[in-house]
């Protein structure tokens, strides 16, 4: 944590180096999983595990939840790469840790990144358990120079002022959609706006009566840096939360969020986003 390692692209390729001296496996489609939902990696068929502790300059993992691997392999047809475990800004760790797996990911050919996370539902018409496709953002770190692109460009892996207006590609949410609707979970599914918050703490009532007013319809502590960073250097970009929590909008309320109704809402719908993701990786 809070290492001194750079994302700059001489690091990167080293660690690529290093990587593609462990397996041969070309990943295609990269895959991040949230808190609870690290089981996605279990797709994954005869799978090269490299745990992040043996990579040179690659973040370690500090929360309950969260594992800390690289997966390759195969899903259908597609060589992928997990990444069981993830780094977020309120742990501590630099925005270049956050950023240096997803360029790793780059440089070692992924061309679609799938990412998952876990949410509070401020949508009132969202239930425990839904999956919600993030159709755009709304970062308050981002907006307010705690951006993981900030600092000097590194023009190897992309330009200066990036778009975010196509940030979650149209055709992978509507792959999804219609994924959901064969494997008959449609009911469940929603398309909706992710707001990203520094954390660790989760939203007092007034904050979440706050993020609704803006447009909210879900909200996390993660996604949105590694989305800027796959953006920034061209990967495509299909984004997923599972509401793990329903965000208290009343200060009278007995009800509190807490992370182990996170993990066990996660548990039980790891299949259902096993399955749509697995689908999809044979469609991409
Ligand atoms: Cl309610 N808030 C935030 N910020 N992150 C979460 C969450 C809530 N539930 C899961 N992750």
């Amino acid at each position: 944590m809070s290492s001194n390692v750079k994302a700059d692209y001489s690091t990167v390729s080293a660690i690529a180096e290093f990587i593609r001296t462990h397996t041969s496996i070309k990943p295609e489609v990269g895959i991040i999983c949230g808190s609870g939902l690290g089981k996605l990696a279990d797709s994954v068929k005869n799978p090269v595990v490299i745990k992040y502790e043996e990579i040179p300059n690659f973040p370690r993992v500090t929360v309950d939840g969260h594992q800390g691997n690289l997966v390759f392999g195969t899903i259908g047809t597609k060589n992928v790469v997990v990444m069981q475990g993830r780094f977020h800004m309120y742990e501590g760790y630099s925005r270049h840790e956050v950023a240096l797996p997803i360029r790793l990911m780059k440089l070692l050919g992924v061309t679609t990144l799938l990412v998952s996370n876990a949410a509070g539902g401020l949508n009132a018409n969202y239930k425990l358990g839904d999956l919600v496709i993030i159709k755009d953002h709304i970062s308050f770190p981002g907006l307010s120079l705690n951006n993981v692109l900030v600092g000097a460009n590194d023009a190897d892996f992309g330009v200066r002022f990036i778009a975010t207006s196509d940030a979650y590609s149209t055709d992978l949410r509507q792959l999804a959609l219609s994924i959901a609707k064969e494997q008959n979970v449609a009911d469940i599914v929603r398309q909706g706006v992710y707001v990203h918050v520094g954390g660790p703490n989760y939203e007092s009532p007034a904050e979440c009566k706050m993020l609704r007013m803006l447009g909210a319809d879900v909200v996390g502590m993660s996604t949105v840096p590694e989305v800027l960073i796959a953006r920034h250097c061209g990967l495509k970009v299909f984004a997923v939360s599972l509401v793990t929590n329903i965000s208290i909008l009343d200060e009278e309320s007995k009800e509190k969020a807490n992370h182990e109704e996170v993990l066990s809402t996660a548990a039980i719908r790891t299949i259902t986003l096993q399955k749509i993701f697995e689908e999809m990786i044979k469609r991409i």
